[in-house]
């Protein structure tokens, strides 16, 4: 392994001119054969999570990788022990979307050993230790909740007295959730008026979504917006308004994130307000980074995906055109 991981650093160095190798983490070996990429996914608690693991797989069938693709249940501990078995198998390059950000160095750090690049899509690491992956390719959720936060910003701009906000987060210590709460707070933070009474953890569902929202529901009779950390879990909002009898998107105004065609529908329909697109069709920009780190390239450290964001309006339009 040793050997042909220093042969294919030496290959990429010449090809290359001087890139590649750096913090220990070498491209794959050679040679005959398609390169192997094992994938560690969150899981399946949502369409985006669905969308995003079908786009990879369909990319990598295009592009001749051979993908293995495992499922973390959004356990840390399941994730961790799939990387430890592509560690086993001998995989070229790992994939990961970790569930959380945080006490991943030790497993990263057994890949960096064995010479096996780690590529992180979707969401990123909370390490000190950047050399532990060569790229990070996904979303910039702290701008998305800034996108969410401005919105809202701009909808009681002419409006007075106090606006109680309740936020329904996603998985608890998930990059996607720790960055859209950022941005989101710090955007509502210019209109004092704005205000975030209550928010808790709706883990990524719509279950989850609907519960947190009834217990809000019964906590508070004055509740004006919910920002909702994605399409599931505004649904699941829609779903405990409507068990009391209100209306959401009038009596109780929505934002999500994520722009599924479910979400997409709803906002069409009048019962969300705002969603802000999280691209999940990152298959092809994936493998793309897959080839240049097989080549021995060195890939950009961070990717970003280019998004967008729908009122009702332009909902309507896009829904027929919508993949996902
Ligand atoms: O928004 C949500 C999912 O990390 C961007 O995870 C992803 C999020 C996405 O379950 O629907």
């Amino acid at each position: 392994m040793i050997a042909r991981v220093w042969g294919v650093c030496l290959a990429g160095l010449l090809a290359a001119g001087a890139l590649g190798c750096g913090g220990g983490q070498s491209p794959p070996a050679d040679d005959d054969g398609p390169v192997v990429v094992g994938f560690s996914q969150v899981g399946t608690e949502s369409a985006w999570q669905v969308a995003n693991t079908e786009s990879i797989r369909e990319a990598a069938a295009a592009a001749g990788v051979r993908l293995e693709v495992r499922d973390g249940m959004q356990k840390q501990e399941q994730q961790i022990a799939d990387i430890r078995a592509f560690l086993g198998s001998g995989v070229d390059v790992i994939v990961l979307s970790p569930v959380v950000e945080s006490g991943w160095d030790a497993v990263l750090q057994d890949a960096k050993d064995a010479g096996t690049p780690v590529i992180l899509v979707d969401r990123t690491v909370d390490t000190t230790d950047t050399s532990l992956y060569v790229t990070a390719l996904g979303s910039d959720f702290v701008a998305e909740g800034r996108t969410a936060g401005e919105w809202l910003v701009e909808q009681y701009r002419e409006a007075d007295g106090p606006v109680r906000i309740v936020e329904i987060e996603g998985t608890t210590g998930a990059a996607s959730t720790n960055g859209r709460l950022k941005g989101f707070a710090e955007a509502v933070a210019v209109d004092p008026d704005l205000q975030v009474i209550a928010s808790r953890d709706g883990g990524f569902t719509r279950e989850q979504g609907a519960r947190v929202m009834a217990g809000f529901l019964k906590k508070y009779d004055d509740i004006d917006v919910v920002f909702a950390h994605n399409d599931e879990e505004g649904l699941g909002a829609v779903d405990a308004i409507e068990a009391v009898r209100k209306r959401p998107g009038t009596d109780i105004k929505i934002i999500t994130v994520d722009a599924t065609r479910a979400g997409l529908t709803a906002l069409a329909q009048g019962k969300l307000n705002y969603v802000v697109e999280c691209n999940p069709l990152l298959g092809p920009q994936l493998m793309e980074l897959v080839e240049q780190v097989a080549a021995g390239q060195t890939p950009p450290r961070r990717v970003l995906t280019t998004e967008t964001a729908f009122d009702q309006e332009s909902a309507r339009a896009a829904l027929p055109g919508r993949k996902y």
